[in-house]
């Protein structure tokens, strides 16, 4: 393997001020709630609210605010997304099993969590596609109470009409204005207007992601997602302008994206960083596009594609795309990442908004044990056992043994009570 162009490796850094600061933010609400958030939304986001929670008028004239070609995509997208959740609700049974055991049964049974908050980002860029990720597959599990959280975005007063709009078409039950770790916070501990829920979905700055680190426990959590990051893995089939534009297109995300490129060409290596260069001046978002680039960028030559396939499984990308002849085997053996993209026509774009598949996902390495957001996320595994009286007596002599061993004589006597009867 060669390198071509390296970057440092970035981790989940423990920052002493910004675990201070967002500290600060929760305490201040859970002391002081509504007023709290309304005080942040003065002071971060420029707007005075008087109430978090977002109308159903307002709502409605957020339609009116969308154009009928952003409407249908919205709802194209919606529809995409609650059909691959439903597929994947069906791969989650509910088990009945008879043990060997005579008189016992064991089970597990899927329960949807009651009440879910999804939060959604609103910095550079409104996201109703995020809207939508995190909402659409809560409602698909069956989650009764489906809160959203977004701050206002900049030159509106309020959220982005298409995400407000995004969160109406996805079934959101419950929509407010409030941003930041004050909104994680609000959703975690309750406000005198928000109740507070079960689990926290969806992405968000550094703040909110030290929030969510922080609520933990008090509250569930999907996970702590960092800034995007795709890798190239191609070869010398590769168009190298959809090699280079879809790396510019996961660079103008952040500037601490992380676009990686891993080729057994050469020459592909070339011209995919010429068409590179070419491009990225020719992009509204080319300064962010570009530091990302400069900063964050990776490029390996692998000498052939075993080589290229193990580089790709150890970097464990967020999103990866497989621009390559035998694309179908190679993807099969490839098995640390968040999404994968298969073919020269499949650009991460797609799954971002259209395609069905979920945008939320796993990055900084953490596709190596863990998966985006889906159905299962909203979703917990209760265990339960049915026991007769004659699987009482079948279980209680090692039942007790253990009791036993581990002292614990109360465990030992709620069997022997039984079967002394
Ligand atoms: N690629 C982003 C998701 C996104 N892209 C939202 C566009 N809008 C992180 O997965
Ligand atoms: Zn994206």
């Amino acid at each position: 393997m060669k390198t071509i162009k390296s970057a440092e490796k970035k981790t989940y850094k423990r920052d002493r001020e910004l675990t201070e600061s967002v500290m600060n933010i929760i305490d201040n609400v859970r002391e002081n709630g509504d007023s709290a958030l309304i005080e942040y939304a003065r002071k971060f986001d420029n707007v005075d609210v008087d109430s978090i929670r977002v109308s159903e008028e307002e709502v409605r004239s957020a339609y009116d605010k969308v154009d009928s070609e952003t409407l249908e995509a919205i709802r194209f997208a919606e529809s995409q997304i609650r059909f691959f959740a439903e597929k994947q609700r069906e791969c989650l049974k509910d088990l009945t099993v008879q043990s060997k055991v005579p008189g016992l049964e064991l089970g597990h049974r899927m329960i949807p969590i009651e009440r879910v908050g999804c939060y959604v980002p609103a910095g550079r860029h409104p996201l109703p596609s995020s809207a939508l990720m995190g909402i659409v597959t809560a409602k698909v599990a069956g989650v009764k109470e489906v809160i959203a959280c977004s701050p206002a975005f900049s030159g509106f007063g309020t959220i982005h009409p298409a995400v407000l709009v995004a969160m109406d078409i996805a079934g959101a039950d419950e929509i407010y204005c409030t941003g930041g770790a004050q909104a994680v916070a609000a959703m975690a501990y309750g406000t005198e207007s928000i109740k507070k829920v079960h689990l926290i979905a969806g992405p968000g700055n550094k703040f909110v992601t030290e929030a969510k680190r922080q609520v933990l426990g008090d509250v569930g959590i999907d996970s702590l997602a960092g800034p995007s990051e795709v890798l190239v893995l191609a070869d010398k089939t590769a168009n190298p302008t959809f090699v280079a534009i879809d790396l510019l297109a996961q660079a103008e995300h952040d500037p601490n994206a992380k676009p990686m490129l891993v080729c057994t060409d050469r020459e592909t290596i070339d011209k995919s960083l010429a068409e590179l260069e070419r491009l990225l001046p020719t992009l509204e978002t080319k300064d962010v596009a570009g530091k990302s680039w400069q900063d964050n960028g990776q490029v390996y030559l692998a000498d052939d594609m075993d080589e290229a396939i193990a580089i790709t499984n150890e970097l464990a990308p967020e999103h990866l795309e497989v621009q390559a002849d035998s694309e179908r085997e190679i993807a099969a053996r490839l098995h640390n990442y968040g999404s994968l993209f298969v073919g020269h026509y499949a650009p991460v774009a797609f799954g971002d908004f259209v395609s069905g598949t979920n945008h939320t996902l796993p990055t900084m390495e953490t596709a190596k044990y863990s998966n985006g957001v889906w159905v299962g996320t909203f979703i917990k595994t209760g265990f339960h056992q049915f026991v007769s009286e004659e699987g009482c007596i079948n279980l209680s002599k090692h039942c007790m043994r253990f009791a036993e061993v581990e002292g614990l004589y109360g465990h030992r006597d709620s069997v022997r009570l039984r079967v002394e009867k």
